[in-house]
């Protein structure tokens, strides 16, 4: 028989840890045996996501829940419902098994005004038992937590001493439709809402792009394209909007099962780890190709025989050609937004353009902020992120589609459309080197060492030579941003080496890894009229340059990049 007596809250208590400081993108990474070893580590900082929502706000709100479907994220969100209805959440929306992209997610907290939404991702991070987990949090506004928010998580992370949970409360992941739960102590019942995961974002793109003209493009037989899913939770948009919908036939869509260790993927769309990808591209039919990491909001685009379009390029190009859209054809654009270390691909079209320009620290909480004001219409990141103000977090999907729309219209090649764009504004020549897992003291030493370097008063005016070429630097800081929306400053953003011909060379920690450090030198110049070099022989000056300031391989004992893009 049934037991249907309510349900029990219960207050379990705990002890704090130290370490559980939202990253970049807002929230936790980690091994997944650490959330697995450690009591009550995921508990732990869920209650703190909840602590940080003022009571009022939180009592009967609808909170969002999805995943990239990795391992864990079916045990993490058991957890997340039974925390959430003892939290005083009212209304959970999840998607179908449990699984949604990060840019569905941002959708579905926007149309059910929702106070936020949890993210059971480690983005572009490798998962299974061996790999990565990740859990973030979403505000109102659907995108990642300003810093204000997650440094309250943070405090009360580190004092916290109990967490509140409904440890019987049991949700079925596999059922479409309503649950409801009666909780002792509670008037009104706790529900969960299982929704279909692509439904409510399809129905975004539809009102974005202009199906008919793709569905044009991509259902003849003459344009083919591969989009690889790289087995992360994007797979079911591919195949529901792309194939089904837009006529593209089933076997452009590879990689499309999502599954808990991405079938042994590296979930990052780089050349280095889509490599699949690169070789069908090079060696195959076809005219366009992408691919996705596993929450879905990065993106790589490619061109025939493999023609690799750069973020920074992609963002441009998309900016210089937006009336391609529809939806910015009806809501004009409002301004132009690209992180720091991304080139400066995009400050050339908003010049030629008019359109205001803003250039802010890594991380897409900033582009936000500038969106809710109304200041922002498209914005990207050198780190394979792209998107608009439909939503509040890069979008890999929307830049294919958007990236379809242009060349729906123009009925160019990809390269074409590239160098098209090189011709008429020059070309930002741009690489990015990762050095992965590199000892944490010796990465942060290394950066000390390098502020201490280019602040001196000494280091502007100074020449560096390579071979023929001479690069003498203009100025040399720390990156800092001061919010135009609330002024709210962040510091340390990433050291800047600018040059007088306005070359870039920028240090910085990434805020996404798991284990160690990981270093990125990101470096970018610019020429007029020199457009058709190799990338990477025109930057070799440079990355000399880059690695001798900064003494890397001594410093930390690397001989080399882990990843070169
Ligand atoms: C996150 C943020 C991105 C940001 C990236 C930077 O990406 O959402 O806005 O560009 O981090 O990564 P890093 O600090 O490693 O350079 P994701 O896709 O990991 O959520």
């Amino acid at each position: 028989m049934m037991d249907d007596s309510p349900l029990q809250v219960l207050t379990v208590p705990t002890a704090p840890y130290p370490d559980q400081r939202p990253t970049t993108a807002g929230g936790l990474r980690r091994k997944v045996y650490v959330f697995q070893s450690r009591r009550n580590y995921l508990h732990n900082f869920i209650q703190s996501v909840f602590s940080s929502i003022d009571l009022r706000d939180r009592q009967g709100s609808t909170v969002v829940v999805g995943g990239d479907g990795r391992f864990f994220n079916r045990t993490a969100i058991e957890v997340i419902v039974q925390m959430a209805a003892a939290n005083g959440v009212g209304r959970l929306i999840i998607g179908h098994q449990g699984i949604m992209s990060t840019p569905a997610v941002s959708c579905v907290i926007r149309k059910h005004k929702a106070i936020g939404g949890i993210i059971l991702t480690a983005s572009h991070n490798p998962g299974g038992p061996d790999g990565d987990f990740g859990i973030k949090f979403n505000t109102a506004n659907g995108g990642p937590a300003q810093e204000a928010f997650t440094n309250k998580m943070f405090q009360i992370s580190r004092s916290l001493e109990e967490f509140a949970i409904c440890p019987g409360l049991r949700v079925d992941l596999s059922t479409l439709g309503g649950q409801q739960f009666d909780l002792e102590n509670k008037f009104k019942p706790f529900t969960v809402e299982m929704v279909d995961s692509v439904e409510s974002y399809a129905n975004l793109m539809r009102n974005i792009f202009d199906f008919a003209a793709l569905k044009e493009l991509l259902s003849g037989q003459s344009y083919k394209i591969r989009l690889d899913a790289m087995h992360g939770v994007l797979g079911p948009y591919v195949r529901r909007i792309i194939c089904e919908e837009l006529g593209s036939p089933a076997n452009s869509a590879v990689n499309c099962v999502p599954m808990e260790d991405f079938g042994g993927l590296h979930p990052d769309p780089n050349l280095i780890y889509a490599a699949d990808l690169v070789e069908a591209m090079r060696e195959g039919p076809y005219d366009f190709g992408a691919a996705f990491d596993a929450d879905g909001d990065r993106n790589m685009i490619l061109g025939k025989h493999g023609f690799l379009v750069t973020p920074s390029d992609s963002v441009a190009v998309i900016a210089a050609n937006i009336f391609c859209i529809p939806y910015f054809q009806q809501t004009g654009v409002r301004g132009f937004a690209r992180s720091m270390p991304t080139s400066a691909a995009l400050d050339k079209v908003a010049k030629a353009t008019k359109i205001e320009l803003y250039e802010t620290p890594t991380g897409w909480k900033f582009f936000g902020s500038l969106m809710d004001a109304g200041r922002l219409s498209l914005c990207g990141e050198e780190s394979f992120g792209t998107g608009g103000d439909h939503i509040r977090e890069n979008d890999g999907l929307w830049a294919v589609l958007a990236w379809l729309s242009i060349l729906a219209t123009r009925r160019q090649s990809v390269e074409d459309i590239m160098k098209d764009h090189w011709l008429k504004y020059g070309r930002n020549y741009y690489t990015r080197y990762d050095y992965e897992d590199v000892d944490l003291d010796a990465a942060f030493e290394m950066m000390e060492y390098l502020e201490n370097t280019i602040v001196d008063k000494s280091f502007a005016g100074q020449r560096f030579a390579v071979g023929d070429k001479i690069y003498q630097v203009e100025k040399a800081d720390n990156f800092e941003y001061t919010d135009p929306v609330d002024s709210t400053i962040s510091r340390n953003q990433g050291l800047r080496i600018i040059f007088t011909d306005g070359s870039r060379i920028i240090y910085r920690l990434s805020g996404t890894g798991s284990v160690g450090a990981t270093v990125r030198i990101y470096i970018d110049s610019y020429e007029k009229d020199d457009i058709s070099q190799d990338t990477q022989v025109m930057l070799a000056p440079l990355a000399t340059i880059a690695l001798k300031i900064s003494q890397l391989h001594a410093r930390t004992g690397r001989t080399g990049p882990s990843v070169i893009t």
